[in-house]
Protein backbone atom coordinates (compact mmCIF):
# COMPACT_ATOMS: atom_id res chain seq x y z
CA UNK A 1 0.00 0.00 0.00
CA UNK A 2 1.46 3.18 -0.76
CA UNK A 3 0.89 6.31 2.46
CA UNK A 4 -0.29 9.17 0.97
CA UNK A 5 1.86 11.27 3.23
CA UNK A 6 1.39 14.48 1.49
CA UNK A 7 -2.15 14.50 2.46
CA UNK A 8 -1.32 14.80 6.27
CA UNK A 9 1.91 16.90 5.40
CA UNK A 10 1.25 21.14 5.91
CA UNK A 11 2.65 23.22 3.43
CA UNK A 12 6.13 23.69 4.46
CA UNK A 13 7.25 26.13 1.42
CA UNK A 14 8.29 29.60 2.17
CA UNK A 15 6.54 32.28 -0.40
CA UNK A 16 8.36 35.23 -1.68
CA UNK A 17 6.55 38.69 -0.74
CA UNK A 18 8.06 41.10 -3.90
CA UNK A 19 10.19 43.76 -2.04
CA UNK A 20 12.29 46.26 -3.82
CA UNK A 21 16.02 46.40 -1.57
CA UNK A 22 16.13 43.25 -0.15
CA UNK A 23 14.29 39.71 0.55
CA UNK A 24 10.99 38.63 2.26
CA UNK A 25 9.13 35.32 2.43
CA UNK A 26 6.77 34.55 4.47
CA UNK A 27 5.15 31.19 5.81
CA UNK A 28 1.71 31.22 7.46
CA UNK A 29 2.46 28.51 9.71
CA UNK A 30 5.70 26.83 10.67
CA UNK A 31 6.04 22.79 11.13
CA UNK A 32 6.10 21.97 14.76
CA UNK A 33 5.13 19.36 16.64
CA UNK A 34 3.36 21.01 19.29
CA UNK A 35 0.27 23.34 19.30
CA UNK A 36 1.08 26.97 19.06
CA UNK A 37 -0.88 27.93 22.11
CA UNK A 38 1.21 25.29 24.19
CA UNK A 39 4.20 26.83 22.77
CA UNK A 40 2.98 30.24 23.84
CA UNK A 41 2.28 29.07 26.96
CA UNK A 42 5.37 27.19 27.62
CA UNK A 43 7.45 30.59 26.07
CA UNK A 44 5.62 33.08 28.57
CA UNK A 45 6.36 30.80 31.82
CA UNK A 46 9.53 29.11 30.90
CA UNK A 47 11.51 32.20 29.69
CA UNK A 48 14.00 33.98 32.04
CA UNK A 49 12.03 37.42 30.99
CA UNK A 50 13.94 41.08 30.94
CA UNK A 51 12.37 44.15 31.42
CA UNK A 52 15.86 46.14 30.54
CA UNK A 53 16.08 49.86 29.70
CA UNK A 54 17.95 51.53 26.55
CA UNK A 55 19.86 54.49 26.06
CA UNK A 56 18.27 56.78 23.19
CA UNK A 57 20.15 59.99 22.83
CA UNK A 58 21.60 59.56 25.82
CA UNK A 59 18.60 59.23 28.17
CA UNK A 60 17.01 55.59 29.54
CA UNK A 61 13.92 54.33 28.73
CA UNK A 62 12.24 51.21 29.49
CA UNK A 63 11.53 48.94 26.83
CA UNK A 64 8.20 48.80 25.91
CA UNK A 65 8.43 44.84 26.11
CA UNK A 66 10.15 41.94 27.96
CA UNK A 67 12.93 40.10 25.78
CA UNK A 68 15.53 37.23 26.92
CA UNK A 69 18.75 36.60 24.70
CA UNK A 70 19.93 32.74 24.30
CA UNK A 71 22.30 31.29 22.32
CA UNK A 72 26.22 30.87 21.22
CA UNK A 73 27.06 34.55 21.10
CA UNK A 74 26.94 38.20 22.78
CA UNK A 75 24.58 40.61 21.61
CA UNK A 76 25.28 44.55 21.64
CA UNK A 77 22.39 47.46 20.41
CA UNK A 78 21.07 50.45 21.78
CA UNK A 79 24.13 50.52 24.31
CA UNK A 80 23.81 47.41 26.22
CA UNK A 81 25.80 43.92 26.01
CA UNK A 82 23.56 41.25 26.65
CA UNK A 83 25.16 37.81 27.74
CA UNK A 84 23.27 34.81 26.12
CA UNK A 85 21.58 32.26 28.59
CA UNK A 86 22.01 29.03 26.96
CA UNK A 87 19.24 27.51 24.31
CA UNK A 88 16.56 25.53 25.88
CA UNK A 89 15.29 22.50 24.68
CA UNK A 90 12.18 23.86 23.41
CA UNK A 91 13.88 27.13 21.37
CA UNK A 92 16.35 24.27 20.06
CA UNK A 93 13.44 22.24 18.59
CA UNK A 94 11.84 25.74 17.48
CA UNK A 95 15.54 26.36 15.65
CA UNK A 96 15.57 23.42 14.11
CA UNK A 97 12.18 23.98 12.01
CA UNK A 98 13.33 27.19 11.46
CA UNK A 99 16.67 26.13 9.45
CA UNK A 100 14.51 23.29 7.70
CA UNK A 101 11.97 25.90 6.46
CA UNK A 102 14.82 28.55 5.41
CA UNK A 103 17.45 26.40 4.48
CA UNK A 104 19.92 28.44 7.11
CA UNK A 105 21.73 27.69 10.18
CA UNK A 106 21.38 30.15 13.52
CA UNK A 107 23.20 30.35 16.82
CA UNK A 108 20.93 32.87 18.31
CA UNK A 109 18.03 34.00 19.29
CA UNK A 110 16.28 37.08 20.94
CA UNK A 111 12.48 36.73 22.23
CA UNK A 112 10.24 39.65 22.61
CA UNK A 113 7.57 39.47 25.03
CA UNK A 114 4.38 41.90 24.11
CA UNK A 115 2.64 41.28 26.71
CA UNK A 116 -0.89 43.39 25.62
CA UNK A 117 -1.48 46.36 23.35
CA UNK A 118 0.35 48.51 24.63
CA UNK A 119 3.53 47.07 24.36
CA UNK A 120 5.78 47.76 21.13
CA UNK A 121 9.06 48.05 19.10
CA UNK A 122 10.20 50.99 18.19
CA UNK A 123 11.48 51.34 14.57
CA UNK A 124 15.43 50.01 14.25
CA UNK A 125 17.32 47.75 11.47
CA UNK A 126 19.06 44.67 12.68
CA UNK A 127 21.90 46.03 11.31
CA UNK A 128 24.38 45.65 13.15
CA UNK A 129 27.97 44.54 12.04
CA UNK A 130 28.28 40.68 13.64
CA UNK A 131 25.11 40.03 11.88
CA UNK A 132 27.18 39.99 8.23
CA UNK A 133 26.01 42.62 5.43
CA UNK A 134 23.42 40.63 4.29
CA UNK A 135 21.84 38.59 7.43
CA UNK A 136 19.16 36.45 7.32
CA UNK A 137 16.96 36.46 10.37
CA UNK A 138 13.99 34.70 10.74
CA UNK A 139 11.46 36.03 12.94
CA UNK A 140 8.67 33.22 14.71
CA UNK A 141 5.54 34.53 15.91
CA UNK A 142 3.09 32.72 18.26
CA UNK A 143 -0.14 34.45 20.22
CA UNK A 144 -1.89 37.61 19.18
CA UNK A 145 -1.42 38.77 15.84
CA UNK A 146 0.31 42.08 15.23
CA UNK A 147 1.56 44.30 12.67
CA UNK A 148 5.03 43.84 11.22
CA UNK A 149 5.67 47.24 9.77
CA UNK A 150 8.61 48.03 7.22
CA UNK A 151 9.91 51.67 6.32
CA UNK A 152 11.83 52.42 3.33
CA UNK A 153 15.28 54.41 4.49
CA UNK A 154 15.07 56.88 1.49
CA UNK A 155 11.53 55.75 -0.39
CA UNK A 156 8.57 56.68 0.95
CA UNK A 157 7.01 52.88 0.93
CA UNK A 158 5.93 51.69 3.85
CA UNK A 159 5.03 47.62 4.12
CA UNK A 160 2.72 46.42 6.59
CA UNK A 161 2.73 42.63 7.10
CA UNK A 162 0.23 40.84 9.68
CA UNK A 163 2.05 38.10 11.84
CA UNK A 164 -0.10 35.67 13.03
CA UNK A 165 0.03 32.79 15.18
CA UNK A 166 2.38 30.20 14.13
CA UNK A 167 3.63 32.30 11.46
CA UNK A 168 7.47 32.30 10.07
CA UNK A 169 9.23 35.57 8.29
CA UNK A 170 12.45 35.56 6.42
CA UNK A 171 14.38 38.85 5.96
CA UNK A 172 17.20 38.62 3.96
CA UNK A 173 19.40 40.08 0.93
CA UNK A 174 19.71 44.01 1.23
CA UNK A 175 16.38 44.18 3.68
CA UNK A 176 18.07 45.75 6.93
CA UNK A 177 20.66 47.87 4.95
CA UNK A 178 17.23 49.66 3.07
CA UNK A 179 14.50 49.41 5.46
CA UNK A 180 13.62 49.74 8.88
CA UNK A 181 11.28 47.72 10.78
CA UNK A 182 9.05 48.03 14.11
CA UNK A 183 5.39 46.77 15.93
CA UNK A 184 3.38 49.58 16.73
CA UNK A 185 0.85 49.45 20.18
CA UNK A 186 -2.63 49.16 19.36
CA UNK A 187 -5.39 50.97 19.93
CA UNK A 188 -7.74 48.05 20.40
CA UNK A 189 -7.35 44.87 22.97
CA UNK A 190 -4.50 42.70 22.30
CA UNK A 191 -3.53 39.02 24.21
CA UNK A 192 -0.09 38.29 24.54
CA UNK A 193 2.30 37.62 21.99
CA UNK A 194 6.17 35.92 21.62
CA UNK A 195 8.44 36.44 18.99
CA UNK A 196 11.29 35.00 18.26
CA UNK A 197 14.14 36.15 16.02
CA UNK A 198 16.94 33.88 15.14
CA UNK A 199 20.33 35.40 13.88
CA UNK A 200 23.36 34.16 12.98
CA UNK A 201 26.48 35.75 14.43
CA UNK A 202 29.74 35.60 13.69
O1 LIG B 1 8.19 41.28 17.14
C1 LIG B 1 8.50 41.33 15.95
O2 LIG B 1 7.82 40.84 15.06
C2 LIG B 1 9.76 42.07 15.55
C3 LIG B 1 10.96 41.72 16.37
C4 LIG B 1 12.22 42.37 15.86
O3 LIG B 1 12.22 43.17 14.98
C5 LIG B 1 13.50 42.02 16.48
O4 LIG B 1 13.55 41.18 17.38
O5 LIG B 1 14.53 42.60 16.06
MN1 LIG C 1 14.29 43.59 14.27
Amino acid sequence: MILRMDLFVANTELTAIPIEDGRLAFLEQLALPWSNAAILARLIADTAWRADSITLYGRRHAQPRLTAWHGEARYRYSGMTLEPLPFTALQLDIKRAVELATGRRYNSVLLNYYRDERDSMGFHADDEKELGPEPAIASVSFGATRTFILKHRRLPKTVKLALGDGSLLLMAGALQSHWRHGINKESTPRGPRVNLTFRHID
